[in-house]
């Protein structure tokens, strides 16, 4: 476990796929408003940002060119890593989820194992976790592995075991709990979750909906990161709209400094994960 002094890395994962922005006018979807939210929340405290992308109708995209276009924007707005989803939403294909590494990201999400998502489900087969995981070795991408339920710390095991090392060496997690279908957001199973992982991973843990507080709490207190946002958190109190995402991260910075555990500095992230260094001017290197 972290020492309880650690800083905090704080991810923002301001947009997902499953919000509409009609319930949800301050959700950014078009590059424009991703960028302004990137600045305002690394501004807040915040040293990644997990990103999902909608087209001109708002709805959930994987275009490459757009993905593209996404992370040179928000690379050349902040110092923020950026991470690109490849969970997508649950109507994704399989291959269209692969590709999304070739828009370079620093990092890429991946999810270890099937889920029911409410009346859906997520779909992370074996053979499609390996295959990702492969071309975020071979494309210098570090994976951060999304763990729904408490199966899937040992699913990461076997990957492990099997394909080694990711990119970069660190073994790094997010707890994504709360989703209808996934493990609860309890003291009790975030601490079965911690307690499975590998030697020396770091993590991260978020609480939907109204899970959302007592998961971060649970978490600066075990020694573990955090991860906010729209994504996953639209309700700052019970009947009270989120502002917006910066909101959630001065939320969480704020917390996090009560914990005595400040936000992270982006150069701080960058090394924690061990991300190559894909800004202008970089030598590229890790
Ligand atoms: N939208 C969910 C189906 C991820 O980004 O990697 C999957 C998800 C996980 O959000
Ligand atoms: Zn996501």
């Amino acid at each position: 476990m972290a020492a309880v002094t650690t800083p905090t890395l704080i991810t923002v994962a301001p947009t997902g796929a499953e919000t509409e922005k009609a319930n949800a006018p301050s959700l950014p979807v078009t590059l424009d408003e991703l960028v302004s939210t990137a600045r305002a929340c690394e501004r807040s405290g915040a040293g990644v940002i997990h990103i999902h992308i909608r087209d001109s109708h708002a709805r959930p995209s994987l275009d490459p060119v757009a993905l593209r276009e996404t992370v040179q924007a928000v690379r050349e707005a902040t110092d923020l890593v950026i991470q690109l989803s490849t969970g997508g939403a649950v109507t994704d294909s399989l291959t269209s989820r692969i590709s999304v590494l070739d828009a370079e990201p620093d990092s890429c999400s991946l999810t270890c194992g099937t889920v029911n998502f409410g009346d859906d489900v997520f779909a992370n087969p074996w053979t499609f976790i390996v295959e990702l995981y492969r071309r975020s070795q071979e494309l210098e991408v570090v994976p951060e592995f999304e763990i729904f339920d408490l199966g899937q710390v040992y699913t990461l095991h076997r990957l492990l075991e099997r394909e080694g090392l990711p990119y970069g060496g660190r073994i790094h997690c997010d707890f994504v709990l709360g989703v209808p279908g996934g493990m609860p957001g309890t003291i009790t199973t975030l601490a079965a979750a911690v307690a499975a992982l590998p030697d020396g991973a770091t993590w991260s843990a978020t609480g939907v909906g109204r899970q959302t507080m007592p998961v971060a709490l649970a978490a600066l207190a075990a020694g573990g990161h955090l991860r906010v946002g729209m994504e996953d958190t639209l309700t700052y109190s019970p009947g009270r709209p989120v502002r917006d995402n910066a909101e959630l991260v001065e939320r969480a910075a704020t917390l996090a400094t009560l914990a005595q555990r400040p936000p992270m500095s982006t150069e701080d992230a960058r090394a924690l994960l061990n991300v190559k260094d894909r800004r202008a001017g970089s030598r590229g290197v890790v």
